[in-house]
């Protein structure tokens, strides 16, 4: 079968959509998916991202798996004393009706344990989170520089 480029984009859109759908009836966004570049030999990578709940439910982030690494961690870095220090918090985060959660440097982030490769820039890290309710959510990590501090481009907007 031979397809179009543009149907394989109408394809990819249609999937996304329903991906969004599926997120959409539970109330969840998932915005600004990234990572970052590793050097070779890291065993851990980052990953970044934005989730705001817009129903009437609180919902828990989990944490989340993926193929690259091992396990994924949530984890949050805090100044104590002036030092930079970083802790798992296998509870989950929880996000309250109508509360965006932004996972950033410096701040709440995925933890990327055991990495399986090394990260190179222009790939994707694929990768599923799972909510208490909104259950598992797949979203897709463009790997950024080394030194980046925020994703390069918003995703293509999807248009009909
Ligand atoms: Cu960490």
């Amino acid at each position: 079968m031979i397809f179009s480029r543009k149907r394989l984009w109408g394809a990819a859109a249609l999937a996304g959509w329903m991906f969004a759908g599926a997120a959409l009836a539970a109330d969840i966004k998932v915005s600004g998916p990234w990572s970052r570049a590793t050097v070779r030999g890291a065993s851990v990578g980052v990953g970044f991202l934005t989730v705001a709940n817009t129903g009437k439910e609180p919902d828990t982030l989990l944490g989340g798996t993926t193929p690259s690494a091992e396990k994924v961690e949530l984890h949050e870095t805090r100044a104590e004393g002036g030092v930079m220090t970083m802790r798992a918090l296998p509870e989950g985060i929880a996000i309250k009706p109508g509360a965006t959660l932004v996972l950033k440097p410096g701040s709440y982030h995925l933890m990327l344990v055991g990495l399986k490769a090394v990260l190179l820039p222009g790939e994707i890290v694929h990768l599923t989170l799972n909510f208490a309710k909104a259950g598992p959510i797949a979203v897709d990590l463009p790997v950024e520089s080394f030194g980046a501090s925020g994703p390069t481009a918003e995703p293509p907007q999807i248009s009909y």
